[in-house]
């Protein structure tokens, strides 16, 4: 079934330069998203009072418009925008308050020209983000938080983000149990990508993300970011584009931890993130999710000139500027 629907799609087996995907750096662009031959910066805005890395500080639509405006002149290809904290134990707001929030703030970024993502577990809620100018939906249930999402998606014809997921916050984190975590996430992606094509989305509109911290240890983390060519590669489908979600995330808070143990608050783990970024983007990540984009957006030209400089980009238009991809590079043929 999945190899069918790829040959459907006219997708070839083979991946990308780094083995990341086809539509990984130097790929077709996805829809309605910038087509620049490099990792994509994903800016975000939590219109939340209680996020993990930036709660209440965008809370209010006006902030959170002013914010969104403000990653995009540092350089954010897209302003990812959610209404509902997903950190670790976070309880659910109601979706008419999810929707609340996300709304005026999308509809003001979208009329702006900024390209707009809305983080979303709920079809209402991407419905509503849809039609007043969102470009993709980040679902980081996959499709698993409501089953009516995949139908919503594939009716909209819009890029997907399929991130992995075991459950909500309350939960999650007792589901960070693994034996083979890069296998198993790699497994239970492949399931959600049979499901959400099976309900009519488009395989040539589907991204991948491992989700780190949902249902992850530091290790587990740490050992899916060294495996990215692997999430991108599910058994039967061509490569898909992953994004990657490190930024201000407890492990990297764990990582920089004082001799008595203690966690560097996220504030203080921007310069890890930016590093994660570099490696992410030399190993052909599609994009990357950022809290502060200006200097992940230089991190990853720097990732792209050292793919570059390996051999794993492709000759053409991958400069490591914001070079268009253009339409040899949209063919695929720059590779
Ligand atoms: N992480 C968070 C929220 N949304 N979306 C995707 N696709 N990937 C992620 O890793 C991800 C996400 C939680 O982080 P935040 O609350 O600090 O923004």
């Amino acid at each position: 079934m999945a190899s069918d629907a790829a040959a459907e799609t006219g997708r070839g087996g083979g991946a990308g330069p780094a083995g990341l995907g086809q539509r990984s750096p130097g790929g077709p662009a996805l829809p309605g998203l910038p087509s620049v031959s490099r990792c994509l910066v994903m800016g975000v805005v939590n219109v939340t009072p209680d996020s993990f890395s930036d709660g209440g500080s965008w809370f209010g639509a006006d902030a959170a418009i002013a914010r969104g405006l403000e990653l995009a002149a540092q350089g954010a290809d897209i302003v990812d925008v959610g209404g509902e904290s997903t950190r670790p134990g976070a309880q659910r707001v109601p979706a008419e308050e999810e929707l609340r929030r996300v709304a005026p703030v999308i509809s003001g970024l979208a009329g702006a020209g900024v390209p707009v993502s809305v983080d979303t577990m709920r079809p209402e809620v991407a419905q509503a983000a849809l039609e007043v100018g969102a470009r993709l939906v980040n679902d980081v249930s996959g499709g698993l938080a409501d089953p009516a999402m995949p139908r919503l998606v594939a009716r909209a014809r819009v890029p997907y983000v399929v991130m992995h997921w075991r459950g909500h916050s309350h939960q999650m984190q007792d589901r960070a149990v693994y034996g083979d975590v890069v296998g198993e996430v790699r497994d239970e992606l492949r399931r959600r990508v049979d499901a959400v094509v099976a309900a009519g989305i488009d395989p040539a509109l589907i991204i991948l993300d491992p989700g780190l911290g949902f249902a992850k240890l530091a290790e587990h983390n740490w050992a899916l970011l060294t495996h990215l060519a692997e999430i991108s590669r599910l058994g039967g489908w061509p490569g898909f584009p992953v994004i990657v979600g490190a930024s201000r995330k407890r492990f990297l808070g764990q990582l920089l931890a004082t001799p008595d143990g203690s966690a560097r608050p996220f504030p203080g783990c921007d310069d890890a993130t930016i590093a994660v970024t570099a490696l992410a983007a030399a190993a052909g990540a599609w994009c990357v999710r950022v809290h502060e984009v200006r200097a992940n957006a230089d991190a990853v030209r720097v990732g792209q000139a050292w793919r570059k400089a390996a051999g794993q980009a492709a000759e053409t238009g991958e400069a490591g500027a914001a070079g268009e991809a253009g339409e040899a590079g949209a063919r695929g043929e720059a590779r």
